[in-house]
């Protein structure tokens, strides 16, 4: 603490504070409002205590901070400046209020006699992300009055909880305005205070008003320290007997798959699940739960996670004669059928499964498993006699080799070339759903932004969520497997800045010249075709390999199966765009 700016003082306490409580990354975009938290921030990285990511546009910003949240678990922070720039965190905050991803927006700001009065890039930056975050506080000016005199009815409740954190010793000499306010922060995004559901994690806002110096040579070090750890909470014993199955959405992860394993219960489990796999997995549930026989006499779906990709889970969760407990997972209860049961954790009681509604599923499923994988060579044709029977067997190698990639093959491929150091992650366009309904047992991590499906921030929260998995030099790839509207939605994200590690990413693009998800939906039957193509299919002719090269990505367009696998598991030297055209 050097007094020749209190706001540095302050910005280096706050940033100290939150590396202490288990803090590893910031995602900085440039301002002068937010010069000291920038600076205190750029000082931390370099001696090794905190990652810091730098992204001039802020919805990008926040959407590498929601990766890099989703990937580690851990809230990452996001720091910007005054004016639209903490408006640009918005869809990144809605986003992961939804989702349950510990965010901190760290947002500056001019101080309060500057505010409503119509001075230069002020607005009403309090409580800007109204019911998306579970903490905001419009913190003190660093400095003022107020603040240093530690009358306010805040500070002596900060000094304690600095004290009760056992924070380092210079940490506590160093008190600031803004000294409590990290801690409280971080316990809030991780769901153990604030607003909101218990035990949910979500964004929490730090409003930070500054007044001039804005900056000065500051001190700044911290130690770094763990995250808070939750209290163990006591799991709902769930009975034996009613015919019950298991449904994995979005982010569910593996508890599902080892709850339905202990229940010996069929598992419904969603392609951006991470739970797709085990030997209880259902293949091809939609037809499944369509099915009277099998969906028709369910009595209890036990639910993780966020389900969001077909109609027919949404339709069994909405069903009144079905007992349903949803394992709590975002910042809004899931409550289809208006009497859901929210637990906190589910655990099955001992005794014997039900063998025969599990043997129904699982030969029901058997059948409904797809292999997309290209037909063994003809082995005898091709070594035959028969020059008819040999041209043959060449022509159909060749055809196999030559087929052009669909959707189908697409989702395929990309989930072939995916182990489990790698990450997937997959866009909220017509492939996920393709994926979903083909695509069989793996066990990888997978992310997708389910929270409120957005086709925005696709490729940042890729890029996040790469930077997280590869930090300290752990190995792996991560993929983002998207639509061109949902790739062109965020193509900002591609400026990276060249003085950062660069990500192992591959963002592979399924171009089909505009949004065709829509040409399945009940619309495309009442609009007339124009209207149609241009209201909602929105064509375009972007060149991607240009845009790619403006942004020193890698390019390749990949036509065929053999091209599309080895394009996807060649070595990786760079960030790559892999395109695949695909039919309308
Ligand atoms: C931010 C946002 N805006 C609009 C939408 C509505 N929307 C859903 S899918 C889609 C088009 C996606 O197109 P593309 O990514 O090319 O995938 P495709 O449909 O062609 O598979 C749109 C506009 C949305 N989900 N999120």
């Amino acid at each position: 603490m050097t007094g020749a700016s209190p706001a540095s003082d302050a910005a280096a306490d706050l940033l100290a504070e939150l590396i202490a409580h288990g803090v590893r990354d910031l995602v900085l975009s440039p301002g002068s409002r937010s010069q000291a938290l920038a600076l205190a921030a750029t000082a931390l990285a370099r001696s090794g205590s905190l990652r810091v990511h730098v992204r001039i546009d802020e919805r990008a910003a926040g959407f590498t901070a929601l990766g890099l949240a989703r990937e580690t678990g851990a809230p990452a922070a996001v720091v910007c400046t005054s004016g639209t720039a903490a408006g640009n965190l918005l869809p990144a905050a809605m986003e992961a209020f939804h989702s349950g991803v510990p965010l901190l927006l760290l947002t500056a700001d001019r101080p309060p006699e500057l505010r409503g009065v119509g001075a230069n890039q002020a607005t009403m930056q309090p409580g800007i992300f109204g019911p998306f975050v579970r903490l905001h506080v419009d913190a003190e000016v660093p400095g003022s009055a107020a603040a240093s005199s530690g009358i306010t009815d805040e500070m002596p409740a900060r000094r304690g909880v600095a004290a009760r954190a056992g924070a380092p010793t210079d940490h506590l000499r160093s008190l600031t305005a803004w000294s409590g306010l990290g801690e409280r922060a971080v316990r809030a995004a991780l769901g153990l205070e604030g607003q909101g559901l218990p035990r949910v994690a979500g964004p929490a806002h730090l409003n930070l008003p500054t007044r001039e110096p804005l900056s000065a040579a500051a001190e700044v070090t911290a130690t770094v320290g763990e995250l808070p750890t939750p209290e163990a909470v006591e799991p709902m014993v769930l009975s034996r007997g009613p015919r019950t199955v298991v449904i994995a959405g979005a982010d569910a992860g593996p508890d599902a798959e080892e709850l339905s394993h202990e229940g010996g219960w069929p598992l419904i489990a969603e392609i951006v699940s991470g739970a797709r796999f085990g030997r209880l997995l259902v293949h091809g549930y939609r037809e499944l739960l369509r099915e009277a026989a099998l969906g028709g006499r369910i009595e209890r779906a036990v639910v993780f996670g966020h389900p969001t990709l077909s109609r027919e889970v949404a339709g069994l969760l909405a069903r009144p004669d079905i007992e349903v407990i949803a394992v709590r997972h975002g910042g809004e209860a899931l409550n289809l059928n208006g009497r859901t049961h929210a637990a906190a954790a589910v655990a099955v009681e001992p005794g014997a499964a039900d063998r025969a509604w599990l043997g129904e599923w699982m030969s029901a499923s058997q059948s409904r498993m797809v292999d997309l994988s290209a037909p063994a060579p003809d082995q005898k044709g091709l070594y035959s006699d028969d020059s008819a029977e040999r041209l043959d067997a060449v022509r159909a190698e060749l055809d196999a080799v030559r087929k052009r990639v669909d959707r189908r093959i697409l989702a395929d491929a990309v989930w072939r070339a995916t182990w489990p150091h790698d990450r997937l992650v997959f866009g909220s366009s017509r492939l996920v759903r393709v994926a979903d309904e083909v695509l069989g047992g793996k066990k990888v991590p997978v992310h997708a932004n389910r929270g409120l499906a957005g086709i925005d921030g696709t490729v940042a929260t890729g890029i996040g969520i790469a930077l997280a998995s590869q930090a300290d030099g752990a190995p792996g790839v991560t993929r983002v497997l998207l639509g061109d509207l949902a790739f062109l939605h965020d193509v900002g994200a591609l400026l990276l800045p060249g003085d950062e590690p660069a990500p192992r990413i591959q963002v592979i693009v399924g171009n089909d010249g505009g949004g065709t998800i829509f040409d399945g939906l009940e619309v495309a039957a009442s609009a007339a075709q124009t209207d149609l193509d241009r209201a909602f299919y929105t064509p375009h002719r972007v060149q991607l390999a240009e845009l790619a090269a403006a942004y020193g990505w890698e390019h390749q367009r990949v036509t065929t199966r053999s091209a599309l696998d080895q394009a996807l598991t060649s070595a990786i030297t760079g960030p790559q765009i892999i395109e695949v055209p695909l039919e309308r």
